[in-house]
């Protein structure tokens, strides 16, 4: 169901015409409260008057995860902390969070972002929602939560792990909803299947809004097939609120993004010049509606690109590509480039393997190495290496095609590989520990 007809099918027109009110807002806010921006913006000789409509966009500076860490904690915030309501972060890669704070509205605002995404998906406040993303700073727990209760529904907060216990009590409360990543959405499935205590054939679940690390179609369709569901993207991050910033609507052909809240550019992230329509490149993000924190031109260093036809389930919100991978997950081997995503979507078309992978990356005598661990499943597994060549030689021939480097694969036994409950680890450089 279309949660908000107003902004989710309105025209491009009139989207583009709020866009700009709203961006002239938030420019002169943050200008006006920030030492950041005001300083980023007469740097470039641009004040918040230059601002008249959304096309006006390019000519304000971008901000990078680099200014978040100089502005730690709050050098971003734009209101009084007596207006704060909640903080939440995100683990930066630089050692700093990232952080994001919140007023009343915005948690209004975050949740109308997931409640949209749950009710495309055919939520309402007949059903029961488990949230086995992480509860705490991450904003996955509390950012589904509130969508959920935004819908009326009952919230189960189970959190991340305790993956026998959040069996049963699907079972036994009889969940409708499933929301975690879908790195411990497989973990649960395969908890499930294995399980003595409850079967899939007891429950109730019909659908899962699975997000906060890059899956493939692949991993969806295991995902629906074991789970019995039909399963969800829902994309979001810590800097324009936690997830909801878009999700798939019923026909799961691309992720919805909610425009009037968050503006999304593509740029090519060596020129830092937009591309052109349905190109791929670097998505940016505007927050529109944000009071405590906006964050103007902000670089996500995702991937993807961006359809702007209408879509089959009416809405015109402006759909995003599945995210190919972060800028900084890519991985340069051999001079080639690799996104972990690839190895996924490869494992998938082949039922022998799950959907499980580890990559080491190291460099001997000049040159770099690719090792690639994969799990058989039981059915298939044999310690026998001359078997396994039998399931890893088809897999090996995908992968150079698709990549197009070779890579050593290790069968590893079933269970080898770690699973996750929150976003799965796939891929250690060593490289990166090398001068
Ligand atoms: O992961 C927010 C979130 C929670 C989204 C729960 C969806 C569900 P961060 O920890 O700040 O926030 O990480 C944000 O995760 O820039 C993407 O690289 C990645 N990401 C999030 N959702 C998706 C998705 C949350 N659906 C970063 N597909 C983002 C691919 C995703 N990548």
């Amino acid at each position: 169901m279309i949660y908000n007809a107003k902004y989710e099918c309105m025209s491009r027109e009139d989207m583009r015409a709020l866009q700009g009110e709203r961006l002239q807002k938030i420019v002169k806010r943050c200008y006006e409260n920030t030492e950041f921006y005001k300083r980023k913006m007469d740097e470039m000789g641009v004040k918040p008057e230059d601002i008249k409509s959304i096309d006006d966009i390019v000519k304000l500076p971008f901000t990078t995860k680099f200014d978040l860490r100089d502005e730690y904690p709050f050098g971003l915030q734009c209101v009084p902390q007596s207006e704060v309501v909640r903080i939440h972060a995100s683990s930066g890669t630089t050692g700093k969070p990232v952080v994001d704070t919140y007023t009343k509205n915005d948690i209004d605002m975050w949740a109308e972002g997931v409640a949209r995404v749950m009710s495309a998906g055919g939520v309402s406040k007949d059903d029961l929602v488990q949230v086995s993303y992480g509860y705490g700073l991450f904003t996955g727990g509390l950012g589904a939560h509130d969508g959920a209760g935004k819908l009326g529904a009952v919230q189960l907060p189970t959190s991340a792990g305790n993956t026998e216990k959040q069996i049963m009590l699907m079972q036994d409360f009889g969940s409708t909803v499933l929301c975690c990543t879908p790195s411990y959405a497989m973990r649960l499935a395969e908890a499930i299947h294995d399980s003595d205590v409850v079967s899939i054939d007891k429950m109730k679940l019909k659908a899962g809004f699975f997000g906060a690390e890059p899956w493939t179609d692949g991993m969806r369709k295991e995902l629906e097939d074991k789970l019995h569901i039909k399963a969800y993207d829902i994309y979001g991050l810590t800097e324009m609120c936690g997830p909801g910033v878009g999700g798939e609507c019923e026909f799961q052909d691309g992720t919805h993004l909610w425009e009037d809240m968050f503006f999304p550019e593509i740029i090519n992230p060596e020129t830092l010049e937009p591309c052109k329509p349905g190109e791929f490149g670097e998505l940016v993000f505007t927050s529109l509606c944000k009071e405590a924190m906006p964050i103007i031109r902000y670089r996500t260093r995702d991937l993807t690109r961006l359809i702007y036809e209408k879509c089959k389930c009416g809405r015109t919100a402006v759909r995003m590509d599945r995210i190919l991978g972060r800028s900084d997950d890519m991985l340069i081997i051999r001079g080639v480039n690799v996104f972990p995503s690839q190895i996924e979507a490869c494992l998938t078309e082949f039922p022998a393997f799950q959907p499980y992978y580890f990559i080491t990356v190291d460099r001997k005598n000049n040159e770099d190495t690719f090792d690639l661990d994969v799990e058989l499943r039981q059915e298939f597994y044999s310690a026998d290496a001359a078997k396994q060549l039998e399931y890893v030689k088809p897999l090996f021939n995908r992968i150079v095609s698709m990549v197009g480097i070779k890579p050593n694969i290790h069968v590893k036994e079933p269970f080898g590989i770690e699973r996750s409950m929150g976003k799965a680890k796939h891929v250690l450089d060593k490289r990166n520990f090398k001068n």
